[in-house]
C-alpha cells in the first residue's frame, strides 16, 4: 500500500522492544497509531505513542470503533494466543510491511505479519498469519513460513526453506535450500542448518547440531 494512501489507526499490542521497531515499520507505511496496550497497563508513551491499557480492554475498543490491531511482542506463542484474542474481539491483523523491505510480487502474505526494514522476501515465498521476518534478514525463492514462526535479524534461508508455526530462526543463522524446520524449533545465532531439524528441539553451531539442553536465552533472537 502506498504511504499516501488512508489507513485506519492500528492498535498496537504489545510495548516492549519489538513493539518500537514495528510501530517504526507502520509510521513508514502512513500508518497511524491509535494507542498500545501491553500486560503492564502503567500509562506511559512507548514510541511517541500512549500505552493506553492491556488486553482486557480488547473488546472495548472494538466496541468504540477501533478495528486494525498488530500484535507486536516478540514471544511467538504468547504472540500466537492475543493475536487469537484481537481477531475473536473483532479486530483485523495488519502487515507491518516496512517501506525499504523487498517482496517479491509472487510472494503470498497472511495477516499480522511483520517484515521490516532490509529484509528480502523472494519469488513464491509463503509468509503465514502473525510470522516476523526481522531487520534485514533474506528469504529466498518458494521458501514457506508457518504462522507466528520469527526470522530473526540477518538470517539467511536459501530457496525452498520450510520453518514451522512458532519456531525461532535466530539472529544471522544460514540455512542450506530444502531444510524443513519443525514446529517450535529454536535455531540458535549463527548456526549452519545443512538438514532437517525436528520440531520442538534447539540446533546450534557451524554446523548445527542438537542441543540436549533446553536453549538459554542468549540464543534467542
Ligand atoms: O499477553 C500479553 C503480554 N505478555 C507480555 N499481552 C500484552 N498486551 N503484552 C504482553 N507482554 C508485554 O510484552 C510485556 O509486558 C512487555 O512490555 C512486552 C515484551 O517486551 P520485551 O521488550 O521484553 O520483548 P519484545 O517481545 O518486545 O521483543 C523481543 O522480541 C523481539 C523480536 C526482544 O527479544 C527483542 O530484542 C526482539 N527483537
Amino acid at each position: 500500500m502506498g504511504a499516501r494512501e488512508q489507513h485506519d489507526p492500528v492498535l498496537v499490542i504489545g510495548a516492549g522492544g519489538h513493539a518500537k521497531v514495528v510501530i517504526d515499520s507502520l509510521r513508514a507505511s502512513g500508518f497511524t497509531i491509535a494507542g498500545l496496550l501491553d500486560a503492564d497497563a502503567t500509562p506511559r508513551q512507548v514510541a511517541g505513542a500512549p500505552v493506553i491499557g492491556d488486553d482486557f480492554h480488547l473488546p472495548r475498543l472494538r466496541a468504540e470503533g477501533l478495528s486494525h490491531a498488530v500484535v507486536a511482542m516478540g514471544d511467538n506463542a504468547v504472540r500466537e494466543r492475543v493475536g487469537a484474542s484481537a481477531r475473536a474481539a473483532g479486530f483485523t491483523l495488519v502487515n507491518a510491511v516496512h517501506p525499504a523491505a523487498t517482496v517479491s510480487p509472487s510472494a503470498s502474505m497472511g495477516e499480522g505479519v511483520a517484515v521490516m526494514a532490509g529484509a528480502v522476501v523472494n519469488a513464491e515465498t509463503r509468509v503465514g498469519d502473525l510470522a516476523i521476518v526481522n531487520t534485514g534478514a533474506c528469504v529466498d525463492h518458494d521458501g514457506d513460513l508457518l504462522p507466528a514462526c520469527h526470522i530473526a535479524p540477518r538470517v539467511a534461508l536459501a530457496g525452498n526453506v520450510r520453518v514451522g508455526a512458532r519456531a525461532l530462526v535466530g539472529v544471522g543463522a544460514s540455512v542450506i535450500p530444502g531444510v524443513s524446520i519443525g514446529a517450535d524449533a529454536v535455531v540458535g545465532a549463527g548456526a549452519a542448518v545443512i538438514g532437517d531439524v525436528a520440531a520442538g528441539t534447539a540446533v546450534a553451531g557451524v554446523p548445527a547440531r542438537l542441543l540436549h539442553r533446553a536453549p538459554p536465552p542468549s540464543l534467542q533472537a
